[in-house]
């Protein structure tokens, strides 16, 4: 495994269900370093590139609409193997099929209202973080606790 970025968001459900705190903490206590952090609406046509390979979908125009109906917390988080982590940690797409323990698990039942995205791929993740983020918004900073998280 490799030290490696991840886009995750927490979705206009998640904003509204006040759940932003509990899934930040979620990252942080897990030992990985946040490198960029903002709450947003960034408007359809955005929307449409994050989710660009799944436009011919059926459910689409929901997501879309969905994903646009108000705030999201827009995340960048560092670590070891942390896309595929991040991945395990929010859990399958239809969270009746997520375990319990995992985000979408604990506070999620419809596929349309999963609370929380996270890149799936280590390419994704760079597409989603050039897509939601400038380069000077990724901060560079040590976590003083690194030497107590890694061998
Ligand atoms: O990466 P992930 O979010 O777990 O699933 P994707 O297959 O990328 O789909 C993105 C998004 O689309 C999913 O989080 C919910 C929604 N969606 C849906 O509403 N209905 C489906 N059958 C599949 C996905
Ligand atoms: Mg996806």
């Amino acid at each position: 495994p490799a030290i490696e970025r991840t886009f995750i968001a927490v979705k206009p459900d998640g904003v509204q269900r006040g759940l932003v705190g509990n899934i930040i903490a979620r990252f942080e206590a897990r030992g990985f370093r946040l490198v960029a952090l903002k709450l947003v609406r960034p408007g359809k046509e955005h929307l449409e590139q994050h989710y660009a390979e799944l436009k011919d979908k059926p459910f689409f125009p929901g997501l879309i609409e969905y994903m646009n109906s108000g705030p999201i917390v827009a995340m960048v988080w560092e670590g070891l193997d942390v896309v595929k982590t991040g991945r395990a940690m929010l859990g399958a797409t239809n969270p009746l099929a997520s375990a319990p323990g995992t985000i979408r698990g604990d506070y999620a039942i419809a596929v349309g209202r999963n609370v929380a995205h996270g890149s799936d791929s280590v390419e994704n993740a760079e597409r989603e973080i050039a897509l939601w983020f400038k380069p000077e918004e990724l901060v560079d900073w040590e976590q003083s606790q690194k030497a107590w998280i890694y061998e």
